[in-house]
């Protein structure tokens, strides 16, 4: 049975006294069955992390690059998010791959490097609207899950986001069947590449204009196991109602 994740994604959001979600957050779902991850910019994860030290919330980065160490300015290794308390990684957002020019090989070394240094990876895919209008929805996905996603993951390492790029914060959420249609084809493709144990174990989820009001339809499709939230997960008050309709 897959445990139900509930992930935050700050971006470039939050200072330090912003911290204080961490903690209505557990103090709200410290019980509960729902996974809770947070990943604030990579100058709050230390400091996130030893907030929630003992808790149920874990804490991740962003982004992280492929190479160990080196003359990288302004970047941060997959080995530093580790040293700084956060136990899974975003790779791949259409951010990312836009702002930055990630292509499916660079978002597939970062994946790698961040698990050989023993983090999860949240590996994102999604199509632009143009992309969708030309019904190419699945092959730009089924591009992606094999460009992107390196050989050496398991079940429990691996989290795949679909993140339709028009969705992303501009309130446009596709209907339930668009949803369900894709989530049921990554995890078909999964088990084409990794067999049926890992693709039954890896999570996926929803990522786009995630709110309280269409959290519950959301998941009540098949094949969602959570979500991916961006704007609703910067305060409590946003992202609870979102944790408690999981
Ligand atoms: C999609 C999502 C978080 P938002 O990028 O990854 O952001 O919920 O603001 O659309």
């Amino acid at each position: 049975m897959r445990r139900k994740l509930a992930a935050g994604n700050w971006k470039m959001n939050g200072l330090s006294g912003d911290l204080g979600v961490l903690a209505d957050l557990a103090a709200a779902h410290g019980e509960g069955d729902v996974d809770i991850l947070i990943c604030p910019p990579h100058t709050l994860v230390n400091r996130a992390a030893q907030t929630v030290a003992d808790g149920k919330i874990r804490i991740g980065g962003q982004d992280c690059h492929a190479a160990e160490t080196g003359a990288h300015t302004g970047d941060v290794s997959a080995a530093m998010l580790v040293d700084a308390g956060a136990k899974w990684v975003i790779v791949g957002h259409s951010e990312r791959r836009t702002d930055h020019d990630e292509s499916d090989s660079d978002v597939r070394n970062k994946a790698r490097a961040a698990i050989d240094a023993g983090l999860g990876v949240i590996v994102c895919v999604g199509e632009s609207l143009a992309q969708r209008e030309a019904a190419n929805t699945l092959d730009i996905i089924g591009g992606q899950l094999s460009g992107s996603i390196p050989d050496l993951v398991t079940g429990q390492n691996l989290v795949v986001a679909y993140e339709p790029i028009w969705a992303i914060g501009t309130g446009k959420v596709p209907t339930t069947d668009e949803i369900g249609e894709v989530h049921d084809f990554i995890r078909a493709r999964l088990e084409r590449r990794f067999g049926a144990g890992v693709a039954r174990s890896v999570r996926l989820l929803y990522g786009g204009s995630v709110k309280a009001g269409n959290a519950a339809d959301i998941f009540a499709v098949s094949n969602v196991d959570g979500a991916l939230v961006g704007g609703a997960s910067l305060t409590a008050a946003d992202f609870s109602p979102i944790v408690t309709a999981l």
